[in-house]
């Protein structure tokens, strides 16, 4: 089985889709794709149908979609728990993943990452301004305080145990944290902050960081 996936430094979907794996704890091998040359897209699309990564590789066909490679994950493994086991949790665990896959555009834009802008390591940037981001910026803050709120118990998720939510917003905390972002600006009373550090803090993220040499 074999990820592929872009730079570690600044590939977020990528960084989602390994985190999504490593949760499995099944073996697989990581292909290292670029799209930062002019003719990069004929050789992505050699080893991914869409052109995007990341893609998983897996007994003879190429899964594509960070969200279509977690369902799958999910389904072959269910002993890793990768969403919540209660339905509702679980359906929400769903939502905030979904909104996050097609959503928070502002975020996207105004704080993308990029050569200049890693997702690993020391450079900071500063905070850029916008309503649009604002609103953005609000609504995750809103989103981290009531899933937190409801679902957090004793573990450090955004659902208690880590599930596929939390993957898909490690590359947020990585824009916070690489844009120096006040949560607390935007109406966090700390939960925001402090669940976004400890994603930071995982083993994984932090391994991850390790393989991107920073
Ligand atoms: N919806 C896709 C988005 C994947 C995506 O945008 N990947 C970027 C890297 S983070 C990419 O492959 N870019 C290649 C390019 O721009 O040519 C997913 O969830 O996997």
């Amino acid at each position: 089985m074999e990820l592929i996936i872009g730079p570690r430094a600044y590939s977020t979907w990528s960084l989602r889709g390994w985190l999504v794996m490593r949760m499995t704890r099944a073996d697989f091998a990581v292909i290292d794709a670029r799209y930062d040359t002019a003719d990069h897209k004929a050789a992505l699309e050699a080893l991914s149908p869409s052109g995007f990564v990341p893609a998983l590789r897996v007994g003879g066909e190429v899964i594509w979609d960070t969200l279509a490679i977690a369902e799958w994950a999910a389904e072959t493994y269910p002993e890793a728990g990768l969403w919540p086991t209660d339905p509702m949790a679980r359906a929400l665990a769903r939502s905030v993943s979904a909104e996050m896959h097609s959503g928070f555009s502002a975020l996207r834009t105004l704080c993308g990452t990029g050569p200049d802008h890693p997702m690993v390591g020391l450079a900071r940037a500063a905070t850029p301004v916008d309503p649009a981001l604002d609103r953005d910026l609000a609504r995750l803050v809103t989103l981290f305080r009531q899933m937190r709120g409801r679902f957090g118990g004793d573990g450090p998720g955004l659902f208690g145990a880590r599930s596929v939510a939390d993957a898909f917003f490690t590359p947020v905390a990585a824009r916070v944290r690489h844009f120096q972002i006040d949560l607390g600006a935007h109406g966090d009373d700390g939960t925001a902050s402090a669940y976004l550090a400890a994603l930071l803090d995982h083993r994984d993220f932090r391994q991850w960081e390790i393989d991107a040499g920073r």
